[in-house]
């Protein structure tokens, strides 16, 4: 074992852990997030523990309501005697944070439910990769017990989309405003989305939003429904014909098809119904051998970025680095060393043999 995973093996903290202390819950997601001595060890030894919960996603634009929808689907799976944690990641400052306290404070209601945990995580100073930590707190909640752990993202940065790419499950949270279809497009989102939620259905706009998004998952199979475009023909009656046509079009490759539900998180309407597609994906995943698919896939990533996260450190943190980066500052100024050759310096003191370098 390296000295990453054989330093401190904070025995008493596992112990707690595994007999359901919260507070020792708490301590292991603030030494991971903080990757402090020995974090990975905790993550290591509680690695046999993970793989039991159902992993969601939930990412979208800011304000779309995502944290309003998972506190509500949250109050309703505990009516059905299931433990949810949850991990928001905020995209603010943690120092200037309006959304964390926006976030606490609608999740207040929910937070004192033994059943329910809430960690909000800081977008700012992780060394490793905000997706890497996030997905580690979320493993931890996996190992902890939770049967659902919800990771609720704002969809506009590729870490954010990395987040819920891998989660078992990701549901892409819209809502009403003129342009979110497209922007849904451009961000990527679209192919993340395993269910679309039209949110805030209350506003005028969510049916056609999510007749615009029905077509295009159709068009998305490359295959138009035929009367779309003539003359006299409603948007209404092409997203009648796509839902039928994803439907049919899954069903013969037996894939899933892409459902668009309509909710109103605040009045927790359309939430049931999201709970059962939840399950209905969840069972689809066992059956088509698809979960195991994207556990491996989600398993291969882990072991590149903690590979990528271990020579960051060892290169910037622990190793001469930054040292020899500064004292070649000058002479990279002044043109009488490349970038290149100062890399080489840096790399060949890691110890790792040669490394390519410039050629
Ligand atoms: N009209 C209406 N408002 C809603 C609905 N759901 C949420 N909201 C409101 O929308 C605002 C944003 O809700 P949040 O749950 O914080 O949205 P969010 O997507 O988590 O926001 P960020 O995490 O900051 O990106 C709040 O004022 C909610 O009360 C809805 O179904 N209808
Ligand atoms: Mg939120």
């Amino acid at each position: 074992m390296t000295a990453e995973i054989q330093a401190a093996p904070h025995a008493d903290l596992l112990t707690g852990f595994r007999a359901g202390q919260r507070t020792a819950l708490a301590r292991a997601i603030s030494i991971v997030e903080n990757g402090r001595a020995g974090f990975e060890r905790v993550l290591h030894d509680l690695h046999a523990d993970m793989g039991r919960a159902h992993r969601v996603g939930i990412t979208g634009p800011p304000g779309a309501g995502k944290s309003t929808l998972t506190s509500k689907l949250a109050l309703h799976l505990r009516t059905l005697d299931e433990r949810i944690g949850i991990v928001a990641v905020d995209p603010s400052s943690p120092f200037t944070g309006g959304a964390l306290l926006g976030d606490r404070i609608r999740m207040t209601n929910i937070s004192t439910d033994p059943g329910i945990f809430i960690r909000s995580m800081a977008t700012r100073g992780h060394l490793g990769g905000l997706a890497t930590t996030t997905k580690e707190v979320a493993d931890l909640l996996d190992a902890y017990g939770y049967d659902r752990v919800v990771l609720e993202t704002v969809g506009v940065g590729q870490s954010e989309l990395e987040i819920a790419g891998t989660a078992d499950t990701s549901v892409v949270v819209l809502v009403p405003e003129s342009g979110d279809s497209i922007q849904a497009m451009k961000a990527g989102l679209m192919e993340v989305a395993d269910i679309f939620v039209i949110n805030k259905a209350d506003r005028p706009g969510a049916d056609r939003l999510a007749q615009e998004i029905e077509v295009m998952l159709h068009m998305r199979l490359g295959d138009m429904p035929t009367n779309a475009g003539h003359h006299g023909v409603s948007l209404k009656s092409v997203q009648k014909a796509a839902r039928e046509g994803v439907k049919a079009a899954a069903e013969q490759h037996g894939e899933w098809a892409i459902p668009v539900l309509k909710t109103v998180a605040q009045s927790g309407e359309g939430l049931e119904e999201l709970a059962r597609t939840l399950d209905q994906h969840r069972v689809y995943l066992h059956e088509s051998g698809e979960l195991s698919r994207r556990r491996q896939a989600r398993l291969a990533e882990r072991v590149r970025a903690v590979v990528e996260r271990r020579l960051r450190r060892l290169a910037w943190q622990r190793g001469p680095g930054e040292h020899i980066l500064e004292s070649h500052l000058a002479a990279l100024e002044g043109g009488e060393v490349s970038p290149y050759a100062v890399a080489d310096l840096i790399v060949n003191q890691l110890g790792l043999g040669p490394a390519g370098g410039p050629t």
